[in-house]
């Protein structure tokens, strides 16, 4: 890769996430993002840890700071100097009650994928590099860390397994991180839209972002409507089989949960805990994504609904995150990459782009709406991760090489344009300036990687 581009991209990078700091966390977009949001906190601190490790270590502290006793990691974090119009839904509308020495209305009730412990082994690696202190420092934050991603994992399959099939079920679609994918549209056709609720509050994501790229009101209706349920529900999760309309298991959320494991094994190690029960609990993570999302017929996989027991028919991004799992069947890994370089996702062999969200051949593809068309940085990093675990090393570095250029050429945006790569959502964000570091420097060869 040319020097001077690489050399331009790390630098606009860096700076991206120099001014997205916000004095104990890093918020993914000053606009249209003004808080602390849980995955991103992750990809960030892979990515901040080369230009600055101690600001990754205290993103994910902070994070972890707002932590709930039952374990669960909240979705967002809200800064209390963040005025309460700046984001909705806010601090007042999820009311979210104090817990341990955290005041009341601090954060959501709602999780997202559990990549820290992902994040944490990468940011610890990476300290190794900086010198003797910043070692010292890695081993001390994973020490503190790892009971509480501990407690994360077995919330999300402990509580959270609500089908029984070991796997975790989100509860909204915004806790898969991928909101508006159509891979919710089957389980969300059965979940009421109170259009009433867009007139007692008003859409602020309308006011900062084109509607256009944004979720319509029929799905902010029912995403208010979800939160409402789950709120009013005190956030309790026991018996959400009966009285909860939107429970979902996805392969996305699940694939990360199982590499969360492989990653605590690592973790485990240098804080002196038993490695083995993750290795055992990544295996049946595995398995059970192999087992019930795996779709024969169509060799793909899909979410699945709890509540209907069906599998979603709509092919996208997230059916590909399984990669990520070196345990996996052969023939479905290579299931994945087929699809991958199929039409559907045209890897850049074919297009020269990383790969969209969802399925181009598919009727409803989007190539503005929000998770139903455009290329997310994010999820392509997981992809070439997914193929480094397996040993497709070129298919990886010609993923790499499209996601650098596209970045440097369209600028650190939320997504790009599926056709022109054209930048759109929020600019100057930061999961995007971070994991650009993070390719830029290659040092992401997962531990448990294959060989070649
Ligand atoms: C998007 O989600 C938030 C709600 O959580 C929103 O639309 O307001 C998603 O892309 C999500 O994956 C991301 O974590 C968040 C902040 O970047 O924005």
């Amino acid at each position: 890769m040319h020097t001077d581009m690489s050399a331009d991209l790390w630098k606009s990078a860096a700076s991206v996430l120099d001014g997205n700091w916000a004095h104990d966390h890093m918020v993914p977009s000053r606009r249209l993002y003004p808080h602390q949001w849980s995955w991103d906190a992750a990809f960030i601190a892979i990515g901040l840890a080369y230009v600055n490790p101690t600001r990754a270590w205290r993103d994910l502290r902070s994070l972890f700071e707002a932590q709930w006793p039952d374990g669960r990691v909240p979705h967002i974090v809200f800064d209390p100097l963040t005025a309460e119009g700046d984001y909705f839904p806010g601090p007042a509308f999820w009311d979210v009650p104090a817990y341990g020495n955290r005041p009341a209305r601090g954060s959501t009730g709602l999780v997202q994928p559990p990549m820290h412990a992902i994040a944490a082994w990468e940011v610890y690696r990476r300290a190794a590099s900086h010198g003797a202190r910043c070692a010292h420092e890695a081993g001390e934050q994973l020490k503190w860390l790892y009971p509480r991603l501990v407690a994360q994992q077995e919330y999300l399959t402990g509580r959270r397994d609500t089908g029984g099939r070991g796997l975790a079920s989100i509860v909204h679609p915004w806790e898969s991180g991928l909101d508006n994918s159509p891979s919710w549209d089957a389980a969300m056709s059965g979940v009421p839209a109170d259009l009433g609720l867009l007139d007692r509050y008003r859409r602020r994501d309308l006011q900062v972002a084109d509607a256009a790229h944004r979720p319509t009101d029929v799905d902010y209706a029912r995403y208010l409507g979800l939160v409402i349920n789950y709120r009013d529900g005190g956030y309790e999760d026991a018996g959400l089989a009966h009285r909860h309309a939107f429970l979902v298991e996805c392969p996305s959320f699940n694939a990360i949960l199982a590499a969360a494991e492989l990653a605590l094994v690592h973790i485990a190690a240098v804080v002196g805990a038993d490695p083995m029960i993750h290795r055992r609990r990544a295996r049946r993570i595995t398995e059970a994504i192999s087992t019930h999302l795996y779709d024969e017929r169509t060799a793909t996989f899909r979410s699945r609904d709890v509540r209907t027991g069906t599998l979603s028919p709509a092919r996208c991004v997230s059916g590909l995150m399984p990669l990520l799992l070196p345990d996996l069947p052969r023939e479905q890994a290579e299931a994945i990459m087929a699809e991958a370089a199929s039409p559907r996702f045209g890897l850049p062999g074919t297009t020269g782009l990383p790969v969209p969200s969802y399925d181009r051949t598919a009727p409803g593809f989007d190539t503005l709406r929000y998770w139903r068309g455009p290329i997310w940085i994010n999820v392509n990093w997981l992809l070439r991760r997914g193929m480094l675990v397996h040993g497709y090393r070129g298919e990886a570095e010609d993923l790499r090489e499209a996601m650098v250029r596209l970045v440097h050429d369209s600028g650190h945006y939320e997504y790009f344009h599926p056709e022109t790569g054209a930048g759109i959502g929020a600019p100057m964000f930061s999961w995007t300036a971070a994991l650009s570091l993070d390719l830029l420097a290659d040092r992401s060869v997962p531990a448990y990687a294959k060989a070649a």
